[in-house]
Order: structure tokens, then C-alpha cells, then sequence
């Protein structure tokens, strides 16, 4: 141990006791051959890059094409989250509550330092000390991550402030989150993503993958920031927040929220169509907002993150030609496919099929291959700096105040194209009521619907029903509520096909929430909530027949019927805690559609 102490003390550079002592302790346990603190330099990026190029875990892309950008291929088996083997651990499991996997604090512990015990022998364990926030903010949060993965230390670099600059902000405080992590040897029976909200802890072993193992990301900005929001009076939530200017030059700012590869990240970096001259779309963040009262009582939300870990697939100059420019450079790809010429392809992309590729896997591809050459959840990870519209509050302390609020599943049918809560208790019974179709970002089957709470499900840190008792709550200290509504961009016709173009022309959309924000238009009553008017909606040059946009905004009583009847089933796993507020609502929308 004094040994360990001496080399973990000797090349630090941090005094602070208890950052010192925590990584001794688990240096200790996890006994790696080389300690290297990360200072967040463009000298140790090199560094760090040459040296996963050497390893083959970094490929390098054509540097003419890609400048700056690298290819990783993860283990097969390890290519999303693992809801299955994610938990909280709370000391009593009825915190964590009945959508989530628990474990005992004690037996996490116990049954993951056997794992780590030993685990970074020959390899090299990186400090990686980050900031979620913008500097100085003070709503900021302070992590460090000890992982034996260069890719993750890597990674770490472009979705956080990270470095010197957290040591700095940190100081000599113990207020920081302690996120151990080792990619052990990738075997999804010896997988683990365990969190300690009563410690400010996470340990997780066994995985290279994202949302696994960048700490910084789901881990303390969604399920203990989420835990933290509620002692701390605020909410932590898996929402893009963007800033929407119109020609007026007034900017609005919207936070939305949509399960993981539901579009968050397209809608964050819209253009608006031809007609829209004038109006600009600017991205605050992509995946996660931090939410809060401001002096003046309005709702504030930062974005914690630096850089956007986005699904490629689909990714192209209709769908996001900003996305396109922002992984144009200084980007790492994870599990997309390379041509002969070394640059990236992925399923989607502008232009013709290649003939010849390099799959995912590293292995020969042909075009017409049943087989996708770019895995359905290949990732970018790219700084937000890239992003030609990304909104110069991105780094503002102080956060933007939020006069919207937009839940979104994706969903073929039942929930029309757009509504208005009637309040906040409806507009967060909305949100409660969100169903989706799973997609590729979690391990399991794709395609198939169900509860996601404010597309919180994998992500909530601590019992569901207290979640959005506190959602409830936060109304009685926001002095001026965000409008809250519900989106879908994803109806069908019988035949499969959308209903709705979506992307770019989701303005169309967006403009009415900012009209109805702005009190500009009346609305219509329905049942389910508040709807544009006929001609409302901005149809023009809108490339989709009167009828299509009529059927996406249909409401059917008969998929009401089974909507409701699997919300029930949701509800009564809350149990007592199921809010009353919301089965008020629940009641009262019953009576309305008289089933
Ligand atoms: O893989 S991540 O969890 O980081 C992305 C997502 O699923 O939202
Ligand atoms: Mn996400």
C-alpha cells in the first residue's frame, strides 16, 4: 500500500488528500503496471493517439478526407448498453424502484473487487478528471474516471472538459464523483455497470462500449445526476436543448426529450426548409440537459457535455448535413464500415453504395450483402466545437431558460404528430406516458413498444414514482413554467410507410410550439391535449399529401383503448407510489375518451 501511495502521490498533479487516497486505493486493488494522470493537452491527445494507433485500437482514416479522425472497432459483443446488467445500488432496494435492476451496496462491492482485483496488470490505469458543465458553472458537476481504456480516456476527451481544468475547479474538495472502470476481458457474463448514488460512485467492468463505460455520460449525468436533482432540487434529463431564432431575431430555447436513436441529435442541429428564411436552429446539447430555477424563476438548463456521441447510420446532407460537418474532422467512429480509400461508410450515407468494403467487423463486404456493413448503433464522437450552429450559449454558466418543453416517442401509430398539455400536471403526465419502439442503442430485441418515462427508463437513477413525484414538485419553485408538449414523428400509414418527413421538416412543427409559446395562435381543444388548427402547421412546399399530414394527426379511439391499458399496467408497477396528481390525470382522460 505504501508503495502504491508513493507512485500514485509522486507523478500527481493534484494535492488533494482525498483524490490522492481514492486512487491509491484502487490502484491497489486494480494493480496496473503505469499510473498516468490526463491533462487534457493537445500534446498528450497526440500521444495518446499514436499510441492506440500502435495498439490497433485506434485505425487511422484517410487523413486528406477525415483529418484528425480514427476508427475503432469494438468486441462484437459489445456494442450497446446493457440494461440487463446495469444497477442501482441503493442500500435499500425499494429506492431504486421497480424499473431498474438492484443490487446490495455490500454484495456490488464484494463481487466487483474480485473482478477488478488484478485486473489492470500490465496495463496502464488513466486519471481522467472531468468537469460536466461549463467551466466554472456553478452548476457544474466534478468527476474523475480511472479506466485502464485508452479509448475511453480518448473519448472522455472530446464529451468533456477534461484535464487540468477539472483539477483546477476541483481543488482541494471531496465532492467528486468516483467512477472506476476496467474493460477486464469483454465477456458479457463478467459485465457489470453498478452505481452508488449514496457514494457518488460508479464502478463498471467488463465493457469498451459508450454508454457503458464513458462514465461521465449516463452514469453521472442521468442516473446519479438524476439521483442529485432530487436531493438538490433540480432535474437531470436525457434532453437535447436548442435555441430556435426567428426572423424577428427573438431566440426561444426548447428542451426535448427522445429515446436513445429517436433523433435528438438531428432535431438539436436542424436546418429549417427554404421557406423558413430567416429562422435559425442552434444547438445548446444533443442528449442531456441539467435543469434549473433560476434567480428570475424561470427554468435554466445546461448542457454537461462537451461532445456528441451520435448514431451514424442514417447520418447524411438531408437528414444532418451539420452532423455531417461536425464528424467531418477530429473524430473518433466506433463499429462503422471503411472503404478501399479509407475513409467511413455506414448504411444511409450520401451516394452510391460502395462495391467493396470493410465491414464493422473488420471482415470483406459486398454491396447487396444481407448484412450490414456499418453496426445499426456505430457511433461518432465528435467536440461540439465542430458543429457549425451550435449556439454561443453552449459554454454560458448560466445555462438558457427554457420556454418549451417536447416529449417525443417513436411510435407508428396512436400518438399524433403534435399537442399541448392543458398544465404542467398534464404535460408530466405526458411525459410519464411516453411509450417507444426500442432501437439499436440497447442490447435486446428492436422494434417493439414500451414505457419510457420522459425517455428516462434505462437512465433514472432511483425509484420512478418519486421521479415524477418530483417532476410535480418542481412546479411550486418554476415561477414561469415551460409549455410542455408531446411529439411524434414517426406515425405510419398501413402500408409502413411515414407519415411525416420529419428532420428538417420538424421546424414546421418546432414554429408552432414557439407561436404557442409566444401565445401567438389560438389552438383547438381535443381530448388528449391541445393541436394546431386546420392551417396552423406550415405546409407549404411541404412535399407530403393534405391527407398524410391529416393522418398523422388523427387520434383513434381504438388505439387509445390498448394505449391505455398498458399505461395502466406501468402505473400499477409503481405501486403506492405511483402519483396521485397523475392517476388523476389518467382518470380524467378516461372519462374524456369514455372507455
Ligand atoms: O450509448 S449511449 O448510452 O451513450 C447513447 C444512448 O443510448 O443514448
Ligand atoms: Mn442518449
Amino acid at each position: 500500500m505504501a508503495s502504491t501511495q508513493l507512485t500514485v502521490a509522486s507523478n500527481a498533479p493534484t494535492k488533494n488528500a482525498d483524490l490522492l487516497a481514492w486512487v491509491a486505493r484502487c490502484a491497489q486493488m486494480t494493480q496496473p503496471d503505469r499510473i498516468v494522470w490526463c491533462d487534457g493537452s493537445e500534446d498528450e491527445k497526440k500521444r495518446l493517439t499514436e499510441q492506440a494507433v500502435q495498439e490497433k485500437i485506434l485505425i487511422p482514416l484517410n487523413q486528406e478526407k477525415r483529418p484528425g479522425c480514427y476508427l475503432h472497432r469494438s468486441n462484437p459483443n459489445d456494442v450497446a448498453r446493457v440494461e440487463h446488467l446495469t444497477f442501482i445500488c441503493t442500500p435499500n432496494k425499494t429506492d431504486a424502484g421497480p424499473t431498474n435492476n438492484w443490487m446490495d451496496p455490500d454484495e456490488a462491492y464484494t463481487k466487483l473487487s474480485q473482478l477488478f482485483e488484478g485486473s489492470m496488470k500490465g496495463r496502464t490505469l488513466y486519471v481522467v478528471p472531468y468537469v460536466m458543465g461549463p467551466l466554472g458553472s456553478p452548476y457544474a458537476k466534478i468527476g474523475v474516471e480511472l479506466t485502464d481504456s485508452i479509448y475511453v480516456a480518448l473519448n472522455m476527451r472530446i464529451m468533456t472538459r477534461m484535464g487540468k481544468a477539472a483539477l483546477d475547479m476541483l481543488g482541494d474538495s471531496d465532492d467528486f464523483n468516483r467512477g472506476l472502470h476496467s474493460t477486464g476481458d469483454v465477456n458479457p457474463d463478467r459485465r457489470y455497470i453498478c452505481h452508488f448514488p449514496q457514494d457518488n460512485t460508479i464502478w463498471s467492468f467488463g465493457s469498451g462500449y459508450g454508454g457503458n463505460v464513458l462514465l461521465g455520460k449516463k452514469c453521472l449525468a442521468l442516473r446519479i445526476g438524476s439521483y442529485l436533482g432530487r436531493e438538490e432540487g433540480w432535474l437531470a434529463e436525457h434532453m437535447l436543448i436548442l435555441g430556435v431564432t426567428d426572423p424577428k431575431g427573438q431566440t426561444t430555447y426548447v428542451a426535448a426529450a427522445f429515446p436513445s436513436a429517436c433523433g435528438k441529435t438531428n432535431f438539436a442541429m436542424m436546418i429549417p426548409p427554404g421557406e423558413y428564411k430567416g429562422w435559425k436552429v442552434e444547438t445548446v446539447g444533443d442528449d442531456i440537459a441539467w435543469m434549473r430555477v433560476g434567480p428570475d424563476g424561470r427554468l435554466y438548463a445546461i448542457n454537461p457535455e462537451a461532445g456528441y456521441f451520435g448514431v451514424v447510420p442514417g447520418t447524411n446532407n438531408k437528414t444532418n448535413p451539420n452532423a455531417m460537418a461536425t464528424i467531418a474532422k477530429d473524430t473518433l467512429f466506433t463499429n462503422v464500415a471503411m472503404t478501399a480509400d479509407g475513409d467511413v461508410w455506414w448504411e444511409g450515407k450520401d451516394g452510391e453504395v460502395p462495391e467493396e468494403l470493410t465491414d464493422w467487423q473488420g471482415r470483406p463486404w459486398k454491396k447487396g450483402s444481407a448484412e450490414k456493413a456499418a453496426h445499426p448503433n456505430s457511433r461518432f464522437t465528435a467536440p461540439m466545437n465542430n458543429n457549425p450552429v451550435l449556439s454561443p450559449k453552449a459554454n454560458d454558466p448560466q445555462g438558457v431558460p427554457i420556454s418549451a418543453i417536447i416529449f417525443g416517442g417513436r411510435r407508428s401509430n396512436t400518438v399524433p404528430l403534435v399537442l399541448q398539455a392543458f398544465n404542467w400536471t398534464h404535460g408530466v403526465f405526458l411525459g410519464a406516458t411516453m411509450g417507444s419502439e426500442t432501437t439499436a442503442a440497447a442490447t435486446g430485441k428492436v422494434g417493439v413498444v414500451r414505457r419510457d418515462p420522459m425517455a428516462m427508463l434505462p437512465f433514472c437513477g432511483y425509484h420512478m414514482g418519486d421521479y415524477l413525484q418530483h417532476w410535480l414538485d418542481m412546479q411550486k419553485s418554476i415561477t414561469h413554467l415551460p409549455k410542455i408538449f408531446q411529439v411524434n414523428w414517426f406515425r405510419q400509414d398501413k402500408n409502413g410507410k411515414y407519415l411525416w418527413p420529419g428532420y428538417g421538416d420538424n421546424m414546421r412543427v418546432l414554429e408552432w410550439i414557439v407561436n404557442r409559446v409566444h401565445g401567438r395562435v389560438p389552438t383547438q381543444e381535443t381530448l388528449l391535449g391541445w393541436v394546431p388548427r386546420q392551417g396552423d402547421i406550415n405546409t407549404s412546399g411541404l412535399d407530403v399529401s393534405p391527407e398524410a399530414v391529416a393522418e398523422s394527426t388523427s387520434i383513434k379511439a381504438d388505439e387509445w383503448k390498448s394505449e391505455l391499458k398498458s399505461q395502466e399496467v406501468f402505473f400499477e408497477q409503481l405501486g403506492t407510489k405511483a402519483p396521485e396528481a397523475l392517476m388523476l390525470q389518467r382518470k380524467l382522460l378516461i372519462s374524456r375518451l369514455g372507455n
